[in-house]
């Protein structure tokens, strides 16, 4: 750990994790120096916010900086390639993200959880399985409250919940899972790292730095990349998987079955959830293979997760208009987490396509063609938004009709205009919303008050005449 007091540390990014890690600096004594890109309103404020505690800000520049530092301190969704970074690099500045600062001052143990798709919803499985059984600990990291902002809460709590992302595990230095999850890898943020291989090895550095005595929870599918990769996880392994039952924790139509020692037999019937799909079968699997390393007695698992509605964002049923449901799934942002999506939708008249999909977005260097089969089969129209509609469109054109349009509201009412009852009207972009929208709350929250603009509650006749007038 870097003793902090009087050291010269300079932080790059000022969002939610490079201000919180300027309070824990500033708080244990450092000489802070922060830096942004932006010049934005909002890093305006930031930065007043952070000169009138003593911090010496730029903003609007990625320039490498002068100065000397003891420490650099880096955002997630900074790249690693920037000039500035590599400066620093050369000057031998060592260089952490905010996730590892965070970590360096925590006093309790993690329980780290990465993967392409369902980290979120696992963290928050895994933080109501030991809320509910009276444990106590608090869901940070890339789930949106950054972990220097709970190190003061550590000393309190039996367990942080840590939501993990790539690029935050790219950075870390000391971080130590004692029970780390890793729940599936699919390509996604291919524009930040060079190759899959590069992808799949940041996502390895999850176990990195546990001893035998601690726990590594993966999916089986994701293990086979691991190897292939060259990444070795030195805990002791409990697999799982939905589609492939030799995994130690497995599905067999609606059931969750370990086979694990002393733990033999069905675990949870996922008709009594409130989770739907294969992918939300393995997160509950890992959950509760959490729920085992840590002692919880599976009656109380049961009882926590069977009750755990998804949160909004995820195959959020949002309104359903004559017979048409509208399914807000924003947080689908890479290809895989959209295959998801329609593989979790009935159809309503079996083999016959019945999904108007709203996709695209900001690039993030991923592959469209691959889907292609599944969208023949399922999607009776696809509306493309953002800056990938044309590239999607290219590579969705042959297997569903393809429309690009300019807003999502406007995807929205073609959408609605199209669909009978029965259809579905799904919102989920396989790609980031950086380049239409704040975050995939905000578009969401877009796609909900779209949907509300339809004239909910009237007939479909109804619903296309104010949608005529609208349009
Ligand atoms: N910036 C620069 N230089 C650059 C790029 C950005 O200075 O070259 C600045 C921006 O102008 C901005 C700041 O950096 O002011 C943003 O930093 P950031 O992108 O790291 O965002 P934060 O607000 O700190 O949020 C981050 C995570 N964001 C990313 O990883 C992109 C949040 O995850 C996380 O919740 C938060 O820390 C708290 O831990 C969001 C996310 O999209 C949900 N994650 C990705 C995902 O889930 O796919 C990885």
């Amino acid at each position: 750990m870097i003793a902090l007091q009087d050291k010269s540390v300079l932080v790059i990014g000022l969002g939610a994790s490079g201000m919180a890690a300027c309070r824990l600096l500033l708080k244990h004594g450092a000489r802070v120096t922060a830096v942004d890109s932006a010049d934005t309103a909002t890093v305006q404020v930031q930065a007043r916010e952070l000169r009138t505690q003593g911090v010496t800000v730029r903003i609007g520049s990625n320039a490498p900086i002068a100065g000397e530092f003891d420490l650099a301190v880096i955002s997630p969704g900074v790249p690693l390639d920037l000039p500035l970074v590599q400066d620093l690099r050369q000057r031998n500045v060592p260089l952490i993200g905010e996730l590892e600062l965070g970590y360096q001052h925590a006093r309790c143990l993690c329980v780290g959880i990465t993967g392409t798709n369902g980290k979120t919803t696992t963290t928050e499985l895994v933080e109501r399985l030991l809320t509910h059984t009276q444990r106590k600990t608090v869901a940070c990291g890339n789930i949106g409250l950054p972990l220097c902002d709970v190190v003061e809460q550590t000393k309190n709590l039996d367990v942080l919940t840590v939501e993990i992302s790539s690029f935050q595990l790219e950075t870390t230095q000391f971080f130590r899972s004692a029970v780390a999850v890793l729940l599936n890898i699919t390509p996604d943020h291919l524009d930040r790292h060079p190759a899959m291989v590069d992808y799949v090895r940041a996502k390895g550095r999850v176990f990195a730095n546990q001893q035998p005595f601690d726990w590594a929870i993966v999916q089986n599918e994701a293990l086979a990349q691991l190897r292939a990769a060259g990444v070795k996880i030195p805990s002791k392994i409990i697999t799982f998987s939905a589609n492939d039952s030799q995994a130690d924790i497995y599905r067999d139509r609606s059931l969750i079955i370990s086979r694990i020692e002393g733990w033999v037999g069905p675990l949870l019937d996922l008709e009594q959830c409130r989770l739907r799909g294969p992918h939300n079968a393995e997160n509950l699997m890992a959950a509760l293979a959490v729920g085992r390393v840590l002692r919880i007695p599976l009656a109380e698992m049961v009882d926590a997760l069977q009750s755990y509605a998804p949160a909004p964002h995820r195959c959020e049923l949002v309104a359903e208009i004559s017979g048409v449901k509208f399914i807000n799934d924003s947080k689908a942002t890479n290809v895989d987490a959209l295959r998801q999506a329609l593989l979790s939708i009935s159809p309503a008249e079996p083999g016959k396509p019945n999904v108007w999909l709203i996709a695209g977005g900001k690039d993030k260097g991923l592959d469209y063609h691959e889907l292609g089969p599944l969208l023949a089969q399922r999607v009776k129209g696809a509306f493309l938004i953002g800056e990938m509609r044309e590239r999607i469109r290219a590579a969705w054109g042959l297997f569903t009709a393809c429309t690009t349009v300019d807003s999502l509201l406007e995807a929205t009412k073609q959408a609605a205009c199209g669909a009978a009852s029965g259809d579905v009207v799904l919102l989920s972009p396989a790609c980031s919303s950086f380049d239409m929208f704040r975050n995939y709350q905000h578009r969401g929250d877009v796609f909900r008050e779209a949907v509300g603009n339809l004239g909910g509650g009237e007939t479909k006749e109804e619903a296309k005449t104010i949608l005529k007038m609208a349009t």
